[in-house]
């Protein structure tokens, strides 16, 4: 299994409201600066590196105000789009970061829906719930932290099918946080690659090159 290992590549984008981590996520995960921290991210940049064999790349995106996704503005609503665009073919996940420890209320909810499925209603389907800010956590593990949440984040991770995962993006020094989040990636890919078998014939009339070797197509994702 290592060829196989050694030859996947693995796709993703961040995504997340103002201040969520994104940009300190994916420097954890690519073990590199690459992505500016501290100034707000104007547009969509896209880096990758190779992490424990496996090909990764990341498109890190600018962020949403809590706001609906009506008085987002189009430019910025444009470059979410570009973000799948940037793959090709599209993402394997979607990694929805948002801090650990924060209140997730009702205006939050909505935001993330809204904007998220700008990228089209399966999208939940592909996406994570990735907590930054794991040096939050103290003593607790990241499972006893999502028993304990309230109503609205459970929503959330109800929506991802119990996916999350938790980065401390202080200590990069951490490989196994990355290298755990890329097998439950893969693990995703899996699932999804099981369940697209049975997909409606008018989605299996179109299985794209990168579905023939094993890759989900995201294709329909960027045509809505
Ligand atoms: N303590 C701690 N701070 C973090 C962690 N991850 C991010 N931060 C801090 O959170 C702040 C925002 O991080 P960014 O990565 O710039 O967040 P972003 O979502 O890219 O922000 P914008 O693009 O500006 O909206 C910075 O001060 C980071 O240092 C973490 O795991 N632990
Ligand atoms: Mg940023």
């Amino acid at each position: 299994m290592a060829a196989a290992t050694e030859t996947f590549h693995v796709k993703i984008v961040l995504l997340g409201g103002r201040w969520a981590g994104k940009s300190s996520s994916g420097n954890t995960i690519l073990n590199k600066e690459v992505f500016g921290i501290g100034a707000q991210t104007e547009a969509c940049v896209m880096e990758t590196n190779k992490i424990a064999g496996t090909q990764v790349t990341v498109v890190d995106t600018p962020s949403w105000n809590w706001v609906p996704a009506e008085d987002t503005s189009d430019e910025l609503k444009q470059e979410l789009k570009r973000s799948v665009e940037m793959l090709g073919d599209g993402p394997h996940a979607f990694l929805l970061v948002y801090p650990l420890g924060a209140p997730f209320v009702k205006r939050h909810k909505i935001a993330v829906q809204e904007h998220l499925e700008l990228l089209g209603s399966d999208v939940w389907d592909h996406t994570m719930v990735l907590f930054s800010r794991g040096d939050w956590l103290g003593k607790k593990t990241i499972e006893e932290h999502v028993e304990g949440v309230k109503e609205d984040l459970k929503w959330l991770v109800e929506q991802c099918k119990d996916r999350y995962h938790v980065l401390n993006n202080k200590v990069r020094s951490n490989e196994m946080q990355v290298i755990e989040l890329l097998e439950k990636i893969k693990r995703m890919i899996q699932k999804k690659r099981k369940w697209s078998k049975t997909e409606p014939p008018e989605i299996a009339g179109e299985p794209s090159a990168a579905c023939e070797h094993g890759e989900p197509s995201t294709k329909r994702l960027k045509s809505t």
